[in-house]
Order: structure tokens, then C-alpha cells, then sequence
């Protein structure tokens, strides 16, 4: 039996993928290289300076190691103003109900999410204090796809990998899932999460009881 949930941030507990690309797309225009919301599905998941390379790579765009800072710490800039307004409002449907009768039935909660800005949106978001980790972004040594945040927050729940549920929007998540020997749900279209063991279309729709057997 599941004896611990571990979810993905952005995508899957309110609606920061939105903002994850608006403010990429600005970058981009601004660096004048092509970039679009079927490019930005690859970067979902995949963290910042990695996002920036992949929206480099092909481009012929060419940039200094300095001017890749600069780039990256704009586009952040554009992506804190965008959340800088977030409160409890902005969880996506269920979310908090879903957190409470998880801990109400003796699960472990844990976020793996790729984002730097994750303890300050959870905090803003208002359920900070419903998780019993939330990984640090910047002192995990590979990023998804490879299976580590996961794996980091396995350990820190005190929970074999296994008995832990992956719950994400991305494709580099679910294979980071996967990667890391759990059962992956995927948030969005089966059609991309492709490696995910079930999909549903949002959070709303999942159902504990559907992927938590009582021990
Ligand atoms: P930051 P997740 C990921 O979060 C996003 O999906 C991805 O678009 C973003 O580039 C990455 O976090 C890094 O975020 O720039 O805020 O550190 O989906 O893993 O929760
Ligand atoms: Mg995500």
C-alpha cells in the first residue's frame, strides 16, 4: 500500500505552468528566438538555467555565461511578479481538501518540485504546513528527468521508494518518477504523459481511494 504522496508544484497544485511560460515567451521575444507553448511543454519540470539552454539550443542565439545569468535572473523576475499576487484562492480545486483527508489517513505528504520558488509560493498558497517535506531545489545534485528530488524527499518521509505515489504535469517529472521506482499519476493528456502509470485531466479529479489501498 501508498504510504506516502509526493507531488510535483507547479502544474499540479495551482496554475504556475501558466506562468512559468508567459514568462519564458517574454524572454524569448526579447532574445528575439523562437519559442512557443509546444516548445514550452519540454521545459515543464526542467529547471531554470536548463529551461534557458534548451530555448538557446537550435536558435543560433549565442550568449556569455554572464549574459545566461542575466537572462535567467530576468526571465525569474517576470515569473515573481506574476505570483507575487498569489493566496490560498490560486490552489487549483481540491487541493486542500485532497491534503487534509491524505493526512487524515496517515500518509506522508512531500513536494518534489524543480523550482527555487517553491517554499515561498507554498507559503503564499497557504498549505506550507501540510507538507512534512519540501525538497530544496538548489542542493539536489540532477535535476528531472533524473529520479533525485524524488528520491531525496523518499528518504526524508522515512518511506521506501515504492510506497511513495509521484504526482506530476510534466514529462521530465513522470520519468523522474519512474526513474526513481514509484508509481507515477500524471496531471493533463495521457496523449504526453506517455510513461505515467494512470492520468487524470486535473487534481479535482483524484480520487484517493482509487490509488491508496487501506494498509
Ligand atoms: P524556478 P515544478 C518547475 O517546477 C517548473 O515546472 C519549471 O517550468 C521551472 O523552470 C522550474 O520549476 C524551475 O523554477 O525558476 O522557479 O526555480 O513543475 O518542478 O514544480
Ligand atoms: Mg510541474
Amino acid at each position: 500500500p501508498v504510504r506516502a504522496l509526493i507531488f510535483d508544484l507547479d502544474g499540479v497544485l495551482t496554475d504556475t505552468a501558466e506562468g512559468h511560460y508567459q514568462a519564458w515567451q517574454r524572454l524569448a521575444d526579447e532574445l528575439g528566438v523562437p519559442f512557443d507553448r509546444e516548445r514550452n511543454e519540454a521545459l515543464k519540470g526542467i529547471d531554470r538555467m536548463g529551461s534557458l539552454e534548451r530555448i538557446l539550443a537550435g536558435s543560433g542565439k549565442m550568449l556569455t555565461a554572464a549574459e545566461k545569468l542575466e537572462a535567467a535572473s530576468r526571465k525569474n523576475g517576470y515569473y515573481q511578479d506574476l505570483i507575487a499576487r498569489f493566496t490560498p484562492e490560486d490552489l487549483f480545486e481540491g487541493v486542500r481538501d485532497l491534503l487534509l483527508s491524505a493526512r487524515q489517513a496517515g500518509l506522508k505528504l512531500g513536494v518534489a518540485s524543480a523550482s527555487r520558488n517553491a517554499p515561498a509560493l507554498l507559503t503564499r498558497l497557504g498549505i506550507i504546513d501540510l507538507f512534512d517535506h519540501v525538497a530544496d531545489a538548489g542542493a539536489i545534485p540532477n535535476p528531472k528527468p533524473a529520479p533525485d528530488i524524488f528520491l531525496s524527499v523518499a528518504r526524508a518521509l522515512d518511506v521506501p521508494a515504492p510506497l511513495c505515489l509521484g504526482i506530476e504535469d510534466s514529462m521530465a517529472g513522470i520519468t523522474a518518477i519512474r526513474q526513481a521506482g514509484m508509481p507515477a499519476v500524471g496531471i493533463g493528456d495521457p496523449a504526453i504523459l506517455t510513461e505515467a502509470d494512470a492520468v487524470i485531466g486535473h487534481i479535482r479529479d483524484f480520487r484517493l481511494d482509487r490509488f491508496v489501498r487501506p494498509a
